[in-house]
């Protein structure tokens, strides 16, 4: 897939097109970029900036088009009446998803379009939205109402609607000490989203946001379902902001396999005596990107999760490559079964494999005592075993155990696509 970002420079890497670039990134897109105008700005201060030139604006623009199948489009900062006008010529046509982030000053107080700009965007820009996403400050300058009442939101987005954006959110329309509410008006209906609010000033989690808004609509989701999913990754780049630079902190994007093997890790070790399912050798819990070709595109814990007194904590860091035994076990079972994502592996118990028997999760088994003396020689154990799992059952295996040799401790693996999925699993039969 790629996505382009139309919008301005800004050397800190914390907005504009460098910030949309890593967003893609993380999606494991590809991000094409079309540069608007160049800002001087740090973490401190916004300096100058210089809008580039209508031809090459246009070069860039053609270039990009010639080439690339374009599957949606973000604009941010477009600064000009000239450029507004240049970028409505060159994409008026286009039959793609485009959000638009209606950005007018920056959170350390430069300005992102020039005031006598803002009504050819609102005639030539904001027609082009599949989405646009005023905060509500910028919301008030569109539609030239003072918010003064949680009751104007509703008529607020309507007149932006009116300008010819077929779907408004208004971020940040209410606020309390732990929630923050985003307004969206569809073409039928309107609702709110609630998201939990994080009180750090912060630099990029508005371009965070219409970036994910983007890659979601690109992949076909339906408006809510973007918006929500855009709201928890911004939510998150907020959280891990970091201050980078001497002023306020940059919003920091992770992987989504990161976050969610972190989120699911964190869970798994509350589960109640889960102690006692953790292994001699410990437990390690993976999840893959997609279509992996090595244990280095799965990401696993280097340390491990291990026993400490009654409790299971994390021992080390999550790294690519960081499991050898469990992504090796993943790595064959997504060559089968290329949806099956993640894997973690528990003791093996008698009264665990009972109760995955009675559930209704599909178990397979290999016989360690039967591997052949080649196998044992070359050391790849695993990929045997679970090949003869995985040819032991005509359905995608759930759960794949065996029962150890001399000196092989016994062990069970539970499969999924995601690790949520896999804890789902894990306390049906623990
Ligand atoms: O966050 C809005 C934004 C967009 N684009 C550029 C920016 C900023 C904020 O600073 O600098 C180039």
């Amino acid at each position: 897939m790629n996505l382009l970002s139309i919008g301005g420079s800004d050397p800190s890497s914390g907005a504009g097109i460098q910030s949309d670039v890593k967003t893609f990134s993380a999606f494991n897109v590809h991000g094409l970029t079309v540069i608007t105008a160049i800002t001087s700005q740090n973490t401190s201060n916004f300096g100058t900036t210089e809008p580039v030139s209508q031809k090459i604006l246009k070069d860039q623009i053609e270039s990009i088009i010639a080439d690339f199948k374009i599957d949606g489009i973000k604009i941010g900062m477009v600064y000009s009446s000239q450029i507004i006008k240049s970028l409505h010529n060159k994409l008026r046509k286009l039959k793609i998803p485009i959000v638009v982030d209606p950005v007018i000053k920056s959170t350390t107080g430069g300005m992102l379009i020039e005031k006598s700009a803002i009504s050819d965007f609102q005639k030539y820009i904001i027609p082009l939205a599949t989405v646009i996403t005023p905060n509500k400050y910028e919301a008030e300058i569109l539609s030239k109402i003072k918010i003064t009442s949680k009751k104007l939101i509703p008529k607020v987005a309507k007149k932006i609607q009116k300008m010819g954006a077929k779907n408004v959110v208004i971020t940040g329309v209410h606020t309390s000490d732990k929630k923050i509410l985003d307004f969206v008006l569809e073409k039928n209906k309107e609702y709110y989203i609630s998201g939990e609010k994080i009180n750090k000033i912060n630099h990029g989690s508005g371009c965070n946001y219409s970036a994910a808004i983007i890659f979601a609509l690109a992949k076909n989701k339906k408006i809510e379902e973007s918006l929500r999913f855009a709201q928890q990754f911004t939510q998150n780049s907020i959280k891990n902001a970091r201050k980078v630079g001497g002023g306020i902190a940059i919003t920091e994007i992770q992987d989504p396999i990161h976050r969610d093997l972190s989120k699911a890790i964190e869970k798994f070790i509350q589960i109640k005596n889960i102690y006692k399912s953790i292994p001699e050798c410990q437990i390690n819990y993976v999840y893959s990107k997609q279509k992996p070709k090595s244990i280095k595109d799965i990401l696993g814990i280097s340390g491990r999760i291990v026993k400490s007194g009654n409790s299971a904590t994390v021992a080390g860091e999550l790294s690519y490559g960081g499991s050898k035994h469990v992504a090796t076990a993943l790595l064959i079972m997504n060559k089968k079964y290329p949806k099956i994502c993640s894997a973690i592996n528990i003791k093996y118990q008698d009264s665990t494999i009972s109760k995955i028997k009675k559930s209704e999760l599909i178990v397979s088994s290999y016989d360690r005592r039967e591997e052949p003396k080649n196998v044992k020689i070359k050391g790849s154990t695993i990929e045997w075993g679970i090949k003869q799992a995985v040819k032991n059952t005509t359905r995608v295996p759930d759960v794949i155990y065996h029962k150890g040799d001399f000196g092989k401790e016994p062990m069970i693996i539970v499969f999924g696509e995601t690790p949520d999925m896999i804890l789902k699993k894990i306390t049906k039969i623990i």
